[in-house]
């Protein structure tokens, strides 16, 4: 019998290629001896940069017992949320995985960190691993201040307005049991950006999940721009007042 798949892992890259091969090694270093089985997925929004064709050229020679690797290129930049949630319902369709991850391709979310997320999730039987910049052991290396006031204190704006108690909403970086999106359709998250990952870790948790953190180091990128911008910050600040007061 086929074993079953652990983690269904995706990584969307927007003109990262000065980044993803570092990025494949370290995620094949960390999950080759875990005795985890895991497939990864790539998805590339047609990165003018010639991502894709990088991954295409790795997957033809890579070779392993445990990780299945896969590349998924759409038709242009369509933003990071669908990224995710079309990267998910497809890698829970072909592989039926145990849980699905996000995770950037541009080094800031350590590979190394995965097996200890899995971990805790078995262990705490938790639904929803959020990697934690915000908790103790966690932080955040290289950044400005600008970036770290926008981050921290975004996530402290959903923290409050939400009313719950998680303390890194806009981390990019979870652990989600498939069982999740039983219940949440993946369908219907409207964000477009990073106001996704407050709205999906919100939802699960309405939804009466198990929601854990696990402290992560993340160090900003050193190669390629980050896609942040003005709208997309805009969506998430108006985004989390609308999840507030919504309508059930
Ligand atoms: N496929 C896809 N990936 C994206 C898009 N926007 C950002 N990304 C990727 O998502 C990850 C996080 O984005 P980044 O710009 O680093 O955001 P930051 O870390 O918050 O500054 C990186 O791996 C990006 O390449 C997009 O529109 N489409
Ligand atoms: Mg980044």
């Amino acid at each position: 019998m086929e074993t079953l798949y652990n983690i269904g892992i995706v990584t969307p890259t927007y003109n990262e290629k000065d980044n993803i091969l570092d990025m494949l090694n370290l995620l094949n270093a960390s999950l080759s001896n875990s005795g985890l089985k895991c497939v990864i997925l790539v998805m590339d929004d047609s990165s003018p940069d010639g991502t894709s064709q990088i991954v295409s050229d790795y997957i033809s020679n890579f070779k392993s017992d445990n990780i299945t690797l896969e590349l998924k290129v759409r038709a242009g930049k369509q933003g990071l949320a669908t990224a995710y949630t079309q990267g998910f319902a497809y890698l829970i369709e072909k592989y039926e995985p145990e849980f699905v991850m996000s995770i950037d391709a541009d080094l800031s979310h350590n590979p190394k960190y995965i097996p200890k997320m899995y971990q805790k999730a078995i262990i705490e039987q938790a639904d929803l691993v959020v990697g934690s910049r915000y908790v103790k052991g966690g932080g955040v290396k290289n950044w400005g201040i600008d970036r770290k006031v926008l981050s921290k204190g975004g996530s402290l704006y959903a923290k409050t307005i939400l009313g719950v108690g998680i303390n890194d909403f806009t981390s990019g970086f979870n652990l989600y049991n498939t069982k999740i999106f039983k219940k949440l359709d993946l369908d219907k998250v409207n964000a477009r950006g990073y106001f996704f990952l407050i709205e999906m870790k919100y939802k699960i948790y309405k939804l009466g999940f198990k929601v854990v953190e696990f402290p992560i180091v993340f160090v900003d990128r050193v190669n390629g721009a980050s896609k942040m911008s003005k709208s997309i910050f805009m969506e998430a600040v108006t985004g989390v007042i609308k999840l507030r007061f919504a309508k059930k």
